[in-house]
């Protein structure tokens, strides 16, 4: 009993005060010899481990740093190998057929849409645009294993996911070509979409900014208990803002019920990985802010759908972040703006192209169960870039948004300065009508306010 208490007091209380209680203790209850070691042993056991309140760790008398090449690094977590056998059969998420043809198309429209709005950017239809090639598997994987209704904050290289949800391939075009159709009114530049409809977030081009927005979201849903979580995608480039740090230690702190997913595709514009960082990659740093991590093969897209799913399950039921790291490669350049020849080999691309392709890896596993062959893949194929071929006619059709609408939404009404400006632009552009393509501009009938 008297030793039981004892030791009660001494996890509660800290150093001082426990050798002092320790003392009133023993002369309260000891009945001799017996519990006087015992508390003894209790006083000795509790000096092993440090007091410090910043530190779980243990005393040492061995001079050491910690180096960063302690361990091998945190391994990648398959399901497939490249020929899109199932190395262990229990890792197989079992997918239904009808399921994993429509993962298989999504990605699959995801880069023909690519392709397609490429070129027309190299015509000079659209002004830029950003490709997804070789990263098709971390969206969909991710994206099919959330619930629709999570919220998602994305950074600019993640169609995949809108693809998943069933935003229209219209939507898309609208978007890139700044139409009056588009949901954003022509305010952003091509492959910034977002969609109250589906839980996306509008994207923004400055890096990192999605990272505290969507930890603030995440505490927000843990707060209204709705049993959602928030993902947010990022690049490991991005990983290096300060805002990442800022959000992982808020997400821990807080308890937020968050996915950090990092599609680690090899590059940051032109600096590749070796130049970005020196430790064991993003999902490396996850533990030391308290964060369970795991390293995912992002081109395998059952592997990234498990994963994402046991994240989902710990990040809801807990309310705990969880930090994905999506190992991958950008096939493509890093946009419009870029020729990447300049900075990597052709051979290198080729590899990934050819050799190691999560487009491929699926489609071969689906062919090993008889779900799809070359007939079946000639007419989708078609068909798909029939379907993007229309809706980009329609959307290039479309008149601009009203050039008015820049001067709304700023704030929920109009300022006294905004409409202003609006007005001396009106009167402006009234007078040089000549000199601008003011027949290409929708004319909103609404007033603005
Ligand atoms: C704050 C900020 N700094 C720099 C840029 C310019 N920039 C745009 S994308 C990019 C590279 C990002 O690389 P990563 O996060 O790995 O994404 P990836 O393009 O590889 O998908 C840079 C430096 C920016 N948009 N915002
Ligand atoms: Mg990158």
């Amino acid at each position: 009993m008297a030793s039981r208490i004892l030791s009660r007091v001494l996890t509660l209380n800290n150093f001082p005060k426990q050798h002092s209680k320790l003392q009133t203790f023993s002369n309260l209850f000891s009945p001799g010899h017996r519990a006087l070691s015992t508390s003894t042993k209790c006083f000795s056991l509790e000096q092993e481990r440090p007091k410090f309140p910043g530190s779980k760790a243990k005393w040492t008398e061995k001079l050491e740093f910690v180096h960063s090449d302690l361990y091998d690094g945190i391994p990648v977590y398959r399901v497939m190998d490249r020929s899109g056998q199932v190395l262990q059969a229990d890792q197989d998420p079992q997918l239904p057929e009808e399921m994993v043809v429509k993962m298989y198309k999504s990605m699959t429209l995801l880069n023909t849409m690519d392709k397609i709005l490429y070129e027309s950017q190299r015509q000079g239809r659209i002004s830029f645009y950003m490709t997804n090639y070789g990263e098709e598997g971390t969206h969909i994987g991710s994206a099919a294993a959330l619930d629709p209704a999570d919220l998602v904050y994305g950074q600019y290289r993640e169609a995949g996911i809108l693809m998943w949800r069933g935003f229209p391939l219209d939507s898309f075009m609208n978007q890139c070509y700044g139409n009056e159709l588009d949901l954003g009114k022509g305010r952003q530049m091509p492959v910034h979409y977002g969609t109250k409809e589906l839980n996306f977030v509008t994207i923004s081009s400055p890096l990192g900014t999605q990272l505290p927005q969507a930890v603030g979201a995440a505490y927000a849903y843990k707060r209204a208990q709705n049993g959602l979580c928030v993902a947010c995608y990022f690049g490991e480039g991005a990983a290096s803002e300060g805002d990442a740090h800022a959000a992982f230690n808020f997400s821990a702190t807080l308890e937020c019920p968050i996915i950090f997913f990092c599609r680690n595709n090899g590059y940051a514009i032109s600096t590749p990985t070796n130049e970005q960082y020196r430790g064991d990659g993003i999902a490396g740093r996850g533990p030391a802010y308290g964060i369970s991590s795991i390293r995912v093969d992002g081109n395998d897209v059952l592997a990234v759908y498990n994963v994402m799913k046991a994240a989902r399950d710990t990040a809801v039921r807990e309310n705990r972040p969880v930090l994905v790291e999506a190992m991958t490669y950008r096939i493509g350049h890093h946009s419009t703006s870029d020729d990447s020849s300049a900075y990597r080999s052709v051979d290198e691309v080729r590899f990934w192209d050819s050799t190691d392709h999560p487009i491929s890896r699926l489609r071969n596993y689906m062919a090993l169960r008889g779900w799809w062959d070359e007939a079946k893949e000639g007419e989708w194929k078609k068909q798909s870039k029939t379907n993007i071929m229309e809706s980009f006619a329609r959307a290039e059709k479309k008149l601009k948004p009203d050039w008015r609408l820049l001067f709304t939404d700023v704030y929920e009404k109009m300022t006294p300065g905004l409409k202003d400006q609006m007005r001396e632009m009106e009167e402006h552009v009234s007078k040089y009508k000549d000199h601008y393509p003011v027949q290409n501009y929708a004319k909103t009938t609404t007033p603005l306010e």
